[in-house]
């Protein structure tokens, strides 16, 4: 009975019973204002259907969260009910309960962000790696076997579209979670504060993730959809009812992100220790206010845009449809002004990450700190004056393209500032080379030729050629692997000790930076070459008259020995959480105020609140504390005081 007794049985239960009953709810409504609940046209059945399925979806995703149990206190509040001060868990439920119900410690819910996220990317991985092998060879028909009929219903190509369109989605929603588990596991402890600012708020943002991933993914079982991962009206306008499950999911991890995020940022103007004033922070927190700033902000727009595309097929508007008034332009400008910035919401924290671990293995402060800083900022801000790069060949005008232009190269300059900084860095440094280094360096070098590719898409004459070729395939695939699945992996392993209190395996996670990075290489580099031969991307198969098979196989091998060293980092995660040695003290011997109490951290981080007395980077320098640790924080290890002593 205490499987039952978890919040996320609850919550799954009460999503079927709220999906069952919404669509009885829509149902009655149609029929009280007198519509008809069935038809013998079959397109007028179809729309029917669509519109009971999508009301059910929508009651059953809200009735998840009351299941769960995350609107408990909002509900008990609303009815008048003394407000709960001590949100600590119940100490007579196991630990491991904590983890799959509501829980409000920010390290908690950083931990199921981040598990959320693995799954995530390990289903969009299977996706990728599934019509990766209809692509291995021209003419292979793999997706067109009879087991995809019977289990779906469907397809070849239109599978095809559905697992491509659904991998793209459904990585972006990884890397999101994944953001969201550094943000909050780490933010808190790294500016000395024991929670986030609003512990309800964020246990909420989590959870509306697990019904939008779950929505997300049934659109496979649903038709599925065509249109990529961007939904362009005219053709998601008329894509099967998976479109709407691909629209309400991505909604929903919308909704998550703006909630997040204004918790991110209240957490970083009002919670920081005594003493760190804003250029005394940890570079990570920077990275994570500018972030949030851009998912605050911007992530309005794609909710917008997918509610319009929604109110188009469920009541007939033509927002997009031009004979009905409406402009399929609308939409691009709509999705790509959150889109665009939001690529910055992937690469932030990853580039955040890089310039946080650089000075540890090297032992050297972080050069021009405060350039560093404000380049986060800088970032964010252009993005937002980007967007139509993605719409040069979408028959915008001719004139508008050239400032568009211009505010694309821009971005190189806030960038270029973090590359001069991360070389500056290790110049002279005293390099270690454990595997969070690795993967820092990995990120830096992934990240660079992403940085090169982007140009030669932000230029209008050289787009034209490009665009819709694997070459900007190849191109989004460097910025996020580097701007963040080699960060996460990065932080995975460096902060691995402190979340677990014991040590990874060196020597697997060794082969797994070799085997991912040397693949990723193989991946990345041929999709850029066969896209400037000529490959279109989003189509099932291709003609052998272009030469590019053997490339493709590579490709392909490539794609399956990435998915391997997953699997191997995995095992490696999972054994040394349990076998591990033991790693209480400051592994990396790191200055930062999250090192310096003991690992696990205790329930409430920081019994005793700290002082700030120094800067953040100031490795290698003699004598010079950052923070003061009280005897009751302290790891009791070599020194309380983080000094620069080697
Ligand atoms: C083993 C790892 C991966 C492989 C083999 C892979 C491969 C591919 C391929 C072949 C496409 C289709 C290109 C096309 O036909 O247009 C694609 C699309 C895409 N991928 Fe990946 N990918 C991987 C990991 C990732 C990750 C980690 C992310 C995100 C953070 C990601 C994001 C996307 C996006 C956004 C699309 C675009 C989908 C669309 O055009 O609608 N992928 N990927
Ligand atoms: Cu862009």
């Amino acid at each position: 009975m205490r499987f039952l007794s978890t919040g996320l049985v609850r919550g799954l239960i009460a999503q079927i019973i709220g999906t069952v009953v919404g669509m009885a709810l829509t149902m009655a409504i149609r029929v009280l204002v007198g519509l008809p609940v069935s038809s013998t046209d079959a397109a007028l059945q179809q729309h029917i259907t669509e519109v009971h399925v999508v009301g059910g979806v929508i009651i059953g995703a809200i009735a998840f969260m009351v299941g769960v149990g995350v609107l408990d206190e909002w509900l008990g509040w609303a009815r008048g009910k003394p407000i709960n001060e001590n949100i600590d868990p119940d100490p007579s439920k196991p630990n491991w309960m904590r983890y799959f119900g509501v829980d409000f410690d920010h390290k908690v819910i950083g931990v199921q962000y981040g598990v959320t996220s693995i799954l995530l990317l390990g289903i969009g991985g299977l996706m990728a790696v599934l019509f990766r092998t209809e692509l291995a060879q021209s003419g292979i028909t793999f997706l067109n076997s009879d087991i995809f009929e019977i289990m779906l219903g469907y397809n070849s190509e239109h599978l095809f579209n559905t697992l491509m369109s659904l991998h793209g989605m459904v990585m972006i929603a990884g890397n999101l979670l994944g953001i969201g588990a550094l943000m909050n596991y780490l933010v808190p402890m790294m500016i000395g504060a024991n929670d986030m600012a609003f512990p309800r708020l964020n246990s909420f943002a989590f959870w509306i993730n697990v019904p939008g991933a779950l929505i997300l993914v049934s659109s496979m079982f649903f038709g599925g959809f065509d249109t990529g991962w961007v939904g362009y009206p005219p053709l998601s306008v008329r894509a099967p009812l998976g479109m709407e499950m691909f629209l309400i999911g991505v909604y929903l991890v919308g909704l998550s992100s703006i909630a997040g995020a204004i918790n991110v940022i209240v957490t970083v103007f009002t919670m920081r220790a005594k003493g760190m004033t804003m250029f005394r922070m940890p570079i990570f927190v920077w990275a994570a206010l500018a972030t949030s700033i851009i998912q605050f902000t911007a992530t309005q727009m794609i909710g917008l845009s997918f509610q319009l595309v929604m109110l188009e097929r469920l009541f007939g508007m033509g927002f997009f449809d031009a004979t009905a008034g409406g402009d399929p332009i609308l939409y691009q400008h709509l999705f790509w002004f959150y889109s665009h910035p939001a690529v910055y919401v992937f690469i932030l924290p990853g580039l955040g990450i890089i310039s946080e671990l650089l000075p540890v293995f090297s032992r050297k402060p972080l050069f021009g700190y405060k350039a560093v800083a404000m380049s986060s900022l800088g970032i964010a801000l252009i993005g937002f004056f980007v967007w139509a790069h993605h719409m040069f060949a979408s028959g915008m005008s001719p004139f508008l393209r050239v400032p568009f232009m211009y505010a694309t190269l821009l971005v190189a300059v806030p960038t270029g500032v973090k590359f001069f900084s991360w070389v500056a860095t290790l110049w002279e440094g005293k390099l270690e080379f454990p595997t969070p280094m690795l993967f820092a360096l990995g990120s830096v070098i992934i990240f660079l030729l992403g940085g090169v590719t982007g140009p030669p898409l932000g230029t209008i004459a050289t787009d034209l050629h490009l665009h819709d070729t694997y070459f900007v395939v190849g191109h989004f695939h460097d910025t996020m692997f580097g701007g963040f699945v080699f960060p996460f992996f990065a932080a995975l392993y460096y902060w691995f000790p402190k979340l677990t209190g014991r040590m990874y395996s060196e020597k697997l996670g060794k082969w797994h930076f070799w085997l991912m990075w040397g693949s990723f290489m193989v991946l990345s580099n041929g999709m850029l070459l066969v896209g400037l031969l000529g490959m279109r991307r989003r189509i099932v198969d291709y003609d052998p008259a272009l030469g590019f098979d053997f490339t493709h196989l590579l490709i392909t091998i490539a794609a399956f020995a990435i998915f391997l060293s997953v699997v191997l980092a995995l095992y490696n995660f999972i054994r040394s959480a349990r076998k591990g040695p033991e790693a209480k003290g400051n592994v990396w011997n790191s200055r930062s105020p999250e090192w310096h109490i003991p690992s696990p951290a205790p329930l409430h981080n920081f019994p005793e609140p700290f002082e700030v007395v120094g800067e953040p980077y100031d490795y290698g320098k003699i004598d010079s504390p950052y923070v003061i640790m009280p005897a009751a924080s302290a790891t009791g290890h070599a020194h309380a005081a983080a000094t620069g002593k080697e």
